[in-house]
This record gives structure tokens, sequence and C-alpha cells, in this order.
């Protein structure tokens, strides 16, 4: 078995899954990956073998658990810190773990309205209003992170880091939902997706055969 072996879900729909999985293909970190299929009647014994929180992401380093996504993130962290999965300044550091804490807890609307899901043709899908001020709030978030720290490279905090690894959904989601994006936010969704890892992520997924979700999702 490998050093690291990571549980994920389908490459289409879990988000959560791509976040670790996007992080350690990006920062060659090696490992190998075991896929649990998602939304089946089978799901939930699948899971409950290897999880113990029924969910994925989980990290098996060596018979070490991992689970929670900011928890497998920090842990590579320590075990890498040549990688830099926060930034060295203390300010940029404070900023990307609020960033990132801020994602794993909020903007419910949006994941809620704008479901990840790449094989849905890209088109604008308005949300409601509690959706629209989340949306800004990650914009807004986005422009202060790179404004402040992004000068050195085109990510929230110039090289990156395990905020932009958190929201590597959310920059699916902008491009699958969000119509004409502002010129600076367009820019980092770019450079999200052009990363090797996530072009990687990308081909698998549309290779996967399985139905679920619908396409209308
Ligand atoms: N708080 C968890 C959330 C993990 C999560 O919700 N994972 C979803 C897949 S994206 C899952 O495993 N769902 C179980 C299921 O679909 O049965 C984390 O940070 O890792």
């Amino acid at each position: 078995m490998a050093e690291f072996l990571l549980y994920i879900g389908n490459k289409c729909f879990s988000s959560w899954s791509l976040r670790p999985w996007v992080a350690m293909k990006h920062l060659e970190i090696p490992f190998e990956e075991s896929f649990v299929r998602l939304r089946t009647p089978e799901t939930f014994a699948n899971l409950a073998k290897v999880s113990p929180t029924g969910q994925v992401p989980v990290l098996n380093h060596n018979g070490r658990i991992v689970w929670e996504t900011l928890a497998i993130l920090e842990y590579l962290a320590d075990l890498f810190p040549e990688k830099k999965l926060w930034p060295d300044d203390i300010g940029a550091r404070a900023l990307a773990r609020a960033a990132a804490t801020e994602m794993h807890s909020g903007f419910r609307e949006v994941r809620y309205r704008w479901p990840m899901n790449l094989r849905r043709p890209k088109g604008h899908k308005p949300l409601d209003t509690e959706g629209e001020v989340q949306r800004a709030r990650i914009e807004a978030l986005w422009r202060e992170c790179r404004e402040k720290y992004g000068k050195g490279g085109p990510f929230l905090f110039g090289h990156f880091t395990a905020a932009d690894a958190m929201y590597a959904p959310v920059v699916t989601r902008f491009d699958t939902y969000g119509g004409e994006l502002a010129p600076v936010t367009r820019a980092y969704v770019d450079a999200v997706l052009a990363t090797p890892a996530m072009r990687h992520w990308y081909a698998e997924a549309a290779k996967e055969p399985w139905p679920e979700p619908g396409p209308d999702e």
C-alpha cells in the first residue's frame, strides 16, 4: 500500500474530495486514491468501512486516519513545511486560515444553489438574495487576498496554498454558473482551472460512467 491513501468520491461532484486531492497533486505529494462511489444504495455501507464520519475525503497515512478536509490540509502542512500550504508571512497566514475556515463553515446558499457538477453545461444561474450576498463576499475575499498578498503569482497568496485548495470547488461553480465574471475574478478562476492538477481532475470526471447527479442539478 502507498504511504498516503486518499479516499475520495465521484470527481464530477464530490467537492470536498477535490480539495485535498488538488492540493496533493499540485504540490506533488505522492499518493494513491481509493474511490467510494457516492449516491448509491451501497454508499453508506462502503463509506462506513473507511471513514469514521461516513464521509469523504479521508486520508490514510500508513494506517493513521485523518478525516475532515481542513484537518487533512493541516496534517499535510505539518508533514511538508517546504510545500508552504500556508503562507510564511503571519498576516497572510492569518488571512489564509480565516478564508479557508470561512469556506469550511459557510457559503451554504452558494453551495446549495450552485452545486459542483463538472458535467453541467456552462450557463448563468442567478442566485437568490442571500446567495448573491455570499457570492459577492467570496469575490471580495478573493480580491482582498490577491491585492494584499497575491503579487508573487496567480493564486490567492501568490503561490498555491491550502486556501486555493479550499476554494477550488467554488472556482468550478463560478465557472459553471457565474456567467460573465469580473476580470479579477475571471483571472483567478482561470488560473486555478489551468493548473495541471485541476485539468487532470476534470479529465477524470469526464470519464466517469455513472449517471449521478442528473444533468440539470
Ligand atoms: N466536513 C466534511 C464534509 C465532507 C462531505 O460532506 N463529504 C461528502 C462528499 S463531497 C460525503 O462524503 N457525503 C456522503 C454521502 O454522499 O453519502 C469535510 O470537511 O471533509
